[in-house]
């Protein structure tokens, strides 16, 4: 695919538009990783979980892909203790293999993204993009920019738009609850209770497929807090703040019980949070099931 390619049409910023399309042009090498790099490398990430090569291999081509760009000030990811720094106004902040224990099993694997006009540790609301490559049965990859979410198909070097104005189903239809009942707050077990009732379960594993679900059927996707772990599993900068961002621009809600994870205040690019992405109704019932737990 040419490097000219801006992916999110209307955007006026075209670093933002170069940085989307050069996820789109990892994403072929990325998928080609996964299927050769399978063995565990002998470190862990700064969260202290185990990291596949495969997670080296994509962290660096896109770190290096990246800050070859002009305008890219640094590149900031889970896979490393602390950002790099160049120089440019635009900053990426980027989960280059998410869902990495679902290698093995071949289940749905990605990358996240987020591109800010400030150098991480930042807010979410100092995005000015983000998006999420799936390498599933086809390669796909949605991106928001100006509240608005296109979904492309990623086939043979090139990016086809599947839906131009991808947004959030009214009525909800799946859930996906991570980190286990016996480890959930009274709050969250009464509420999961209840859409266990009415919704379908999906749950993979790996975020970014779930979240898929929650875009194309509607419903709810939560990691929450746990009674053991108060500030949950799934990391602020590198998965909360772009996937809230994205639903949001979908037209759904993202919180961490209380409030928008684009209004979460963060001190280090490895914070941890509770999160819920979903319809805005389903988001609004648990922030008032929370609070009146309190
Ligand atoms: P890995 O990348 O280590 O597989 O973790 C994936 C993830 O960060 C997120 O994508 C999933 O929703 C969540 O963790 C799954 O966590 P559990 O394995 O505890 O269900």
């Amino acid at each position: 695919m040419s490097k000219s390619t801006d992916l999110t049409p209307g955007m006026t910023d075209t670093t933002t538009g170069r940085i989307v399309s050069e996820f789109a042009d990892a994403a072929t090498e990325i998928r080609e990783a996964i299927a050769t790099e399978r063995q565990f490398a002998d470190e862990e990430n700064p969260s202290g979980e185990s990291q596949l090569a495969a997670d080296l291999v994509a962290d660096d081509l896109l770190e290096e892909r990246l800050l070859a760009l002009d305008g890219v000030g640094s590149y900031a990811s889970e896979e490393r203790e602390s950002v790099t720094v160049d120089e440019g106004h635009r900053h990426v902040a980027v989960d280059p293999l998410d869902g990495s224990s679902n290698l093995e099993p071949n289940s749905g694997m990605g990358t996240i993204f987020g591109v800010y006009d400030t150098q991480p540790p930042t807010i979410g609301r100092n995005l000015v993009a983000a998006g999420f490559v799936i390498y599933g049965p086809t390669t796909s990859m949605v991106v928001a920019r100006n509240d608005r979410v296109r979904e492309y198909i990623i086939h043979d070097g090139d990016a086809r738009v599947v839906d131009d104005d991808v947004s959030v189903p009214t009525d909800p239809t799946v859930y996906g609850f991570g980190g286990g009942r016996e480890n959930w707050n009274d709050a969250f077990a009464d509420y999961a209770t209840e859409l266990q009732e009415r919704l379908k379960l999906r749950y993979g594993g790996a975020m970014i497929a779930d979240v898929s679900q929650v875009l194309t059927y509607g419903g709810l996707f939560s990691y929450p807090a746990l009674e053991y772990r108060p500030t949950g599993k799934l990391r602020l900068q590198f998965e909360g703040q772009p996937m809230g961002y994205i639903v949001e621009a979908a037209g759904g809600k993202s919180s961490d019980g209380q409030q928008s994870l684009l209004d979460r205040g963060i001190d280090d690019i490895h914070d941890r949070t509770p999160l819920h992405l979903g319809n805005t109704s389903l988001i609004e019932r648990l922030e008032e099931r929370y609070e009146r737990y309190e």
